[in-house]
């Protein structure tokens, strides 16, 4: 009896493992690609900050920041998420001197996950 009982749990254990992984795994956003692309080196400020996510993010506490070599933000802090594709985001920058910038973000995967990272680029004359 007992171990018919653990049988069966472990049985809809599994079932509603192997339903759920899926979802979770697909719906975890990750970065797949960015403008300025990461770790480049270019010669003029861009005009805005562009993030590509593998999956559509949430609208609420999207956040992309633009932070010098000193820790300065310097973006306009207008981030934005595109109406037809919900899986880019992006904000404007002033005209960015020569520097190393870190580019951070923050989303809402849809499977719930806070997603944050980072990256840089360079700003050569
Ligand atoms: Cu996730």
């Amino acid at each position: 009896m007992k171990f018919n009982y653990a049988k069966s749990f472990l049985k809809s254990l599994l079932f509603t493992v192997a339903l759920a992984s899926p979802f979770s795994v697909f719906a975890h956003a990750i970065m797949v690609k960015s403008q300025p692309e990461q770790n480049t080196t270019i010669t003029a400020s861009p005009k805005q900050i562009d993030v590509w996510f593998n999956d559509k993010v949430g609208g609420e506490y999207k956040a992309v920041a633009v932070i010098d070599s000193k820790g300065n933000r310097v973006d306009n802090k207008d981030v934005q998420q595109e109406i037809l594709d919900g899986s880019h985001l992006y904000c404007t920058v002033p005209d960015l001197p020569p520097d190393t910038y870190t580019v951070r973000y923050r989303v809402v995967s849809i499977d719930t996950h806070i997603v944050t990272g980072k990256f840089q680029f360079t700003i050569k004359p």
